[in-house]
């Protein structure tokens, strides 16, 4: 695409909206910034590298001053805004960075592995990452694990890459048209994002645009929303931790088809649900051609995410467990299908207009008491009605881990998985994480 004097309003000053600016400023398109609430911070950062115009306040207001050809939109900010609504109604064009990036690499030979999801999007990533690297492939991982796509692709430098390997959210899809990814998955749907979307099957409806263009589909054959994402004259590879399929899980052993491949012991990740992020992964490498022996090898040596499932400490034989990225009630649900000892559950947050219902029976004979923080937290206690485990409030993460430690028996889990986001009381999951290892570090410390 040719941006010189395209007029483009930059939306959110965030991360993807200054590789935004970075990349179209290059580009010579003509700018114009917009961010509701910038902090100073970001204004200084911006000043001092860009002269530009930036507006901040009613998106409304901007449109009336202005005439703008593209609006080049941040994820974290909704197109569903009347404002914006109205300028593609007034033939106004809406791209997110991925589009960018797809113009980019259309005509060259890099391939883009492109991965959604409701849960596991940041696992099955780095593992897809790290597979292709040590396949020797020169790899970038990029998008909505953390570094925005344009940022990644201004620092190569104009290197092309041999795999792009792309995290995506369903708020990134939205404004992608047609990625054209070599593979792509999508790893499950359940209720997440409700906040932003008309229902469930809306934002299932926005995961399904990773398949735009001619992506091999690799699909997960134990959830109904995949089979409904099928293309015809389309390859598909399905996973399954239930069914003989492509790449599925058979009691402990990986296999494909009727091939075993891997004991689940030998890998590092931990649980059900990453068996399923690792069969995924090795249905969207091979897809791009890496060789099933390569995989084999370099699996086993992956070591899983920090906050996801995670070990913290032992502390008089009560175990604690950092699942804090467990930022939804399929991600809850499937931590505690996936531990095995009687569970003292840390929980809530803001449910982003979840329904918490599927946790009553996820802890159903596994709960020895769960305790709920957060804004959300009394909305999902009550859901859990007249359970037979004790379900009490608190105001702050400290004294809840306090508590559980006080009701959990030797041998007990301690887990945090809120099933909700965190910005209620922390800056993020990793914060909310932080919170939790110091107040488990100062147990250990009262009990030494
Ligand atoms: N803003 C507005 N108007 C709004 C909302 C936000 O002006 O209505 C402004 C804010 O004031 C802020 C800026 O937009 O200055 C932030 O933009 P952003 O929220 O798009 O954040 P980025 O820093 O660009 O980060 C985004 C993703 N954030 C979101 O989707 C909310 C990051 O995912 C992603 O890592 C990054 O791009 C790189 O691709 C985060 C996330 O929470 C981790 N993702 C959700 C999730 O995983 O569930 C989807
Ligand atoms: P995402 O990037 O989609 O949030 P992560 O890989 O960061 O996913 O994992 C977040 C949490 O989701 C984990 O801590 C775990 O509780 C849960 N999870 C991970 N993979 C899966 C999966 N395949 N199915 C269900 N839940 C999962």
């Amino acid at each position: 695409m040719d941006w010189r004097n395209q007029k483009v309003l930059v939306a959110g000053l965030g991360r993807t909206g200054i590789s935004m600016l970075e990349f179209l400023t290059q580009a010579g398109a003509d700018i114009v910034i917009y961010d509701a609430q910038p902090d100073a911070e970001q204004l200084q950062s911006l000043t001092e590298r860009h002269q530009v115009a930036v507006y901040t306040g009613d998106l409304a207001t901007v449109f009336e001053q202005h005439q703008f050809d593209i609006l080049a939109l941040s994820p974290g900010i909704s197109q569903r805004q009347p404002a914006i609504v109205d300028f593609k109604r007034a033939g106004g064009v809406v791209l997110g960075d991925v589009a960018i990036l797809a113009d980019l690499l259309e005509s060259s030979n890099s391939k883009i592995i492109a991965i959604t999801g409701s849960n596991g999007k940041t696992t099955t990533t780095s593992l897809v990452g790290f597979l292709c690297a040590q396949c020797g492939l020169d790899t970038v991982v990029a998008g909505n694990i953390g570094t925005p796509v344009l940022e990644a692709y201004l620092e190569r430098a104009g290197k092309a890459a041999d795999v792009w390997v792309l995290e995506l959210s369903s708020f990134q899809l939205e404004t992608a048209p047609c990625l054209n990814a070599t593979a792509a998955t999508v790893l499950n749907v359940s209720e997440d994002h409700l906040d932003r979307y008309d229902d469930f099957l809306d934002y299932a409806h926005s995961k399904d645009r990773i398949f735009r263009g001619q992506a091999i589909q690799v699909l997960n054959a134990d959830d109904v929303f995949c089979h409904a994402m099928v293309r015809h004259n389309r390859p598909v590879k399905w996973f399954s931790l239930q069914h003989n399929t492509d790449f599925w899980l058979n009691k402990d052993m990986l296999c494909a088809g009727n091939e075993p491949l891997l004991a689940c012991d030998a890998l590092s990740l931990q649980g059900t649900h990453n068996a399923a992020n690792v069969l995924a992964a090795f249905a969207l490498c091979e897809a791009i051609g890496l060789p099933r022996a390569q995989l084999l090898q370099y699996v086993s040596t992956f070591k899983g995410l920090p906050h996801r499932v995670e070990k913290v400490a032992e502390v008089k034989g009560v175990t604690f467990i950092d699942d804090s990225k467990g930022t939804n009630v399929g991600a809850t649900c499937a931590a505690l299908h996936g531990l095995d000892k009687p569970i003292v559950l840390i929980a809530g947050g803001q449910g982003k207009g979840q329904d918490f219902t599927p946790l009553q029976a996820a802890l159903q004979d596994k709960a020895r008491a769960v305790l709920l923080i957060g804004v959300d937290g009394h909305q999902l206690g009550a859901v859990l009605g007249q359970a037979s485990y004790p379900v009490e409030y608190y105001d702050d993460l400290p004294h809840a881990t306090e508590r559980a430690f006080e009701l959990a028996h030797p041998g007990d889990i301690v887990l945090l998985s809120p099933a909700c986001a965190s910005y209620d009381m922390f800056k993020g999951y990793a914060h909310r994480s932080e919170v939790f290892i110091a107040s488990v570090r100062q147990l250990q410390g009262s009990v030494a």
